[in-house]
């Protein structure tokens, strides 16, 4: 990819950052922190503030996360959460909310937009009932920054009391789905980081760096490198604060605690949440809760020696196969308070040392890709002084331009990538689960596919991309030619590049709760294209009915069959559909060169 500035933002009539900045500041006359139960409750005058005490008094804060599309469920279950586990001595100190992906959009296009099953709320009195219902912080992130509806969320979520604002990890690596228009994105998030920025109280901008650049990084050197030039971009450049979390990716015991360590370095502000590794749920609730309290005993013993304001966040053990219930979010609560009771006897086996170290080098390295990339924008032409062009820069050129130009492993030939210094768990688990999938595949099969000339689009239909790369691992190795079809793709992107590059399957990962309407829409576009080309699809196969009346997703597995998608649980599960269509097409080869 050609770097230089001219390539990347080609526009000549770029708004100037701090112009966009100033008209965000410019807002805070009418839009400031408004009151809330939890303010009221603690005295105090944001979150930030609250959190310094509990780190002065060695208090470990609990997070609750949900995710219900239905509002008034939700306000229900901030009361029920809250008061079931204070009746039991547990204290849950903050709540946060999967919006939905819709709720990017400007108020005024939400409507009409692809919904997913998150919580979609209208104006700020919706917001200020969610976040009045109990005296917990509440904390607006996914979907509030880094989108074009981010100023109109920003001023309802500071109206509502919430004084921790996110997402920017989201604003770099998430796509709304038909929407291309970046510079009203990056226009809108700017803005409201002014308006946040001339907030009287300490209000933090948070940003997941798994949202964005960790779950895509293979090195961790460059997701802590990252988080540097978020700082560097919200504090020096913007004069805002910025507060980051982590967590759903990190599963190595020492490389997670190593990291919560180095982060506190780079990113002094109290920390928003440490995220529950998810990405270790892979089984039933008796092998998840084996998860959930290997990451909270790390946590809260990395929180008990060097706080850093990180609420530790327990992961329902139901969350790898649907939305967790009231109930479920309850019981994990219970789980990390009896579990926080007992952190400190864990100290005496708790090797310092080693943690310490590796915090060091990824702080040494971490800062060589920050002074690296900032080197490189300049020698490309870009103004780094300037937010906007740093923000819209980084978007375009995506985390693995990134980490290619700016990362600090030996680069290797052979295989055209850096080798990581710090490699990420989620690059690792992938390999492995490439490697184990490629066995359990027959030999014969494995033959035919080798043999097969079969070309197969690739690509997500929403930003999680882990099964993506997982599947792509695996054809490559089954000598099947990949066409990167990308990710959150666009349905007539992929009906294109089928038809440009005559495909013969489409392998479709989908996670949103959008799996039926955007099938049929693909399956749509093709069929119009007379290119009728075999539908694989897999992940999270549900989605809300039009028609709900109690708004949670429902399972469409049989509906996509009936509508002839070829349904797949797990990945092998393409491979019998894969050989059927390789014998087919090598029949139809051979039929004919017999008639030429
Ligand atoms: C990792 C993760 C993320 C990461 C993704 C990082 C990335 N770049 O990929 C991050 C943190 C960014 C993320 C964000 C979100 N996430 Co998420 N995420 C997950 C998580 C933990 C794992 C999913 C995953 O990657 N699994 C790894 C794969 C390899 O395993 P697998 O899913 O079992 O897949 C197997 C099969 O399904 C099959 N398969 C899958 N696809 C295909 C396709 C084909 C063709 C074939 C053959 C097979 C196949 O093969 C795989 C291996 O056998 C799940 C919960 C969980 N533990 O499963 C939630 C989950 C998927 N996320 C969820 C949600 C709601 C979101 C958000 C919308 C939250 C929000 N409000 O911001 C955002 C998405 C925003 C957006 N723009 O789209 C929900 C979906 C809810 C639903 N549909 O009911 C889940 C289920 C969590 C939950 N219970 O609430 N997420």
């Amino acid at each position: 990819m050609n770097l230089a500035r001219r390539h990347i933002i080609p526009e000549t009539d770029l708004p100037e950052g701090r112009e966009v900045l100033e008209a965000g500041r410019a807002l805070a006359k009418d839009w400031h922190v408004g009151p809330s139960v939890f303010l009221d409750f603690y005295q105090v005058n944001c979150e930030a503030q609250y959190k310094l005490r509990c780190m002065d008094s060695g208090r470990i804060m609990q997070h609750a996360h949900m995710g219900f599309r239905d509002k008034k469920k939700s306000v229900r279950a901030f009361e029920e959460i809250y008061e079931s586990t204070e009746k039991q001595g547990v204290r849950v100190d903050r709540f946060g909310l999967c919006l939905d992906w819709s709720m990017g959009f400007p108020r005024a296009m939400r409507d009409s937009q692809l919904r997913g099953t998150g919580l979609i709320l209208d104006g700020p009195e919706d917001f200020c009932e969610i976040a009045n219902a109990a005296p917990a912080a509440t904390h607006f992130g996914d979907f509030v920054l880094g989108f074009p509806g981010a100023l109109e969320n920003t001023q309802a979520a500071l109206a509502a009391g919430s004084t921790v604002i996110g997402n920017l990890g989201q604003y770099f690596t998430f796509r709304l789905p038909d929407w291309n228009d970046d510079i009203a994105a990056t226009n809108s998030t700017l803005q409201a980081i002014g308006l946040i920025a001339a907030q009287p109280v300490k209000v933090l901008v948070h940003s997941n760096l798994d949202d964005g650049f960790a779950a895509v990084f293979e090195d961790l050197a460059s997701a802590l490198g990252a988080a540097m030039l978020e700082r560097y971009i919200i504090e020096d450049l913007c004069g805002a604060r910025i507060t980051h979390c982590f967590g759903h990716h990190y599963s190595t015991p020492l490389t997670r605690l190593s990291f919560q360590r180095a982060l506190s370095t780079v990113s002094p502000n109290p920390g928003s949440m440490i995220y529950g590794n998810t990405t270790s749920y892979r089984g039933n609730d008796a092998e998840n809760y084996a998860s959930l309290g290997a990451y909270l005993l790390l946590d809260i013993v990395g929180q008990i020696t060097c706080p850093s304001g990180h609420a530790i966040n327990p992961v329902p053990v139901t969350e790898n196969r649907r939305i967790p219930e009231i109930d479920e979010i309850v019981d994990a609560q219970l789980f990390a308070g009896q579990l926080t009771a007992s952190g400190m006897d864990y100290l005496p086996i708790y090797n310092d040392a080693e943690v310490e170290q590796l915090a060091n080098k990824l702080v040494t390295k971490g800062k060589d890709f920050y002074n690296a990339t900032l080197t490189g924008f300049k020698e490309e032409g870009y103004d780094i002084l300037d937010p906007f062009e740093m923000m819209l820069a980084m978007r375009r050129i995506g985390c693995r331009e990134l980490e290619r130009r700016f990362g600090q492993g030996r680069w290797d030939d052979e295989s055209h990538r850096r080798v990581a210094i710090f490699q990420s768990d989620t690059v690792k688990e992938i390999e492995q689960l490439v490697a184990k999938n490629l066995q359990a595949i027959e030999p014969e099969d494995r033959n035919i596919l080798n043999d097969s000339d079969i070309k197969v689009v690739v690509a997500t239909t929403d930003v999680h991309e882990h099964s993506k790369m997982l599947i792509e691992g695996l054809f490559r190795e089954l000598n099947i030619d990949v066409l990167d079809g990308g990710v959150s793709a666009d349905t007539i992107d992929l009906a294109r590049l089928a038809e440009q590059e005559t495909a013969d399957a489409i392998a479709l990962s989908t996670y949103n709760g959008v799996a039926l309407t955007y099938f049929s829409r693909l399956r749509d576009q093709l069929l119009e294209m007379g290119i009728p080309v075999p539908i694989l699809i897999g992940g999270q196969l549900n989605e809300i009915p039009e028609e709900s009346t109690n708004s949670l997703p429902i399972d469409v597995e049989d509906k996509l069959k009936k509508e002839g998608a070829f349904v797949c649980c797990g990945i092998l599960d393409a491979i019998p559909i894969l050989v059927n269509l390789s014998r087919e097409k090598d029949a139809e080869n051979s039929r004919r060169s017999a008639t030429l």
